[in-house]
């Protein structure tokens, strides 16, 4: 039997991308600050000139699916990380975008086979959302270990047609 696990340490090459929405900035960027802290804590180069790691910025959530598949499709990166925060106001807009976002994120996953990690907060309120990105806990960095667990997975699967587990 072979049991597959990701790694959070000795990561290697390991190539990420992330994907971040401006709207609600005050939250999006509070996630991205804890996401590269852990990353860097956990052996990721996140220095301005990384090889390893690269920054998309977003107008909102909405626009996170479309930016996400053209970074996957690229394949230069075993996985990625989206970061946007939707907070529900007095319209349906917020079912839209939490739709939108959601259901994006997992299609750009399934259908380039690059894991995606899926960092969007979806609450009712700003203080919810605050609360996950560093008044109580911070989100951003749960992400990073994420990704760092589904991208060396990923990379110990076995690919397609193959019948031994890569070494
Ligand atoms: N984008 C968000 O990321 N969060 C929100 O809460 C939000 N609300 O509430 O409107 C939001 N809207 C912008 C949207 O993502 C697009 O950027 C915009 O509609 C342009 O396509």
């Amino acid at each position: 039997m072979t049991v597959f696990e990701g790694r959070f340490t000795d990561i290697g090459g390991l190539r990420i991308g992330i994907v971040v929405g401006r709207f609600n900035d005050l939250v999006t960027a509070k996630l991205l600050s804890a996401c590269l802290d852990a990353l860097s804590r956990h052996g990721i180069d996140t220095s301005p000139g990384s090889e390893q790691l690269d920054l998309a910025w977003v107008p909102g959530s909405f626009e996170i699916p479309l930016v996400a598949q053209r970074l996957a499709a690229s394949g230069r990166y075993q996985v990625l990380i989206t970061l946007g925060a939707v907070i529900k106001g007095d319209t349906p807009h917020f079912d839209y975008v939490c739709a939108e976002v959601s259901k994006g994120v997992a299609a750009v996953s399934r259908s380039t086979g690059v894991p995606v990690i899926f960092g969007v907060l979806t609450t009712d309120t700003m203080q919810q959302a605050l609360e996950r990105a560093g008044i109580k806990s911070n989100l951003g960095w749960s992400y990073a270990l994420q990704a760092l667990e589904m991208g060396s997975l990923m990379a110990a699967l076995p690919s397609a047609g193959s019948t031994n587990p890569p070494s």
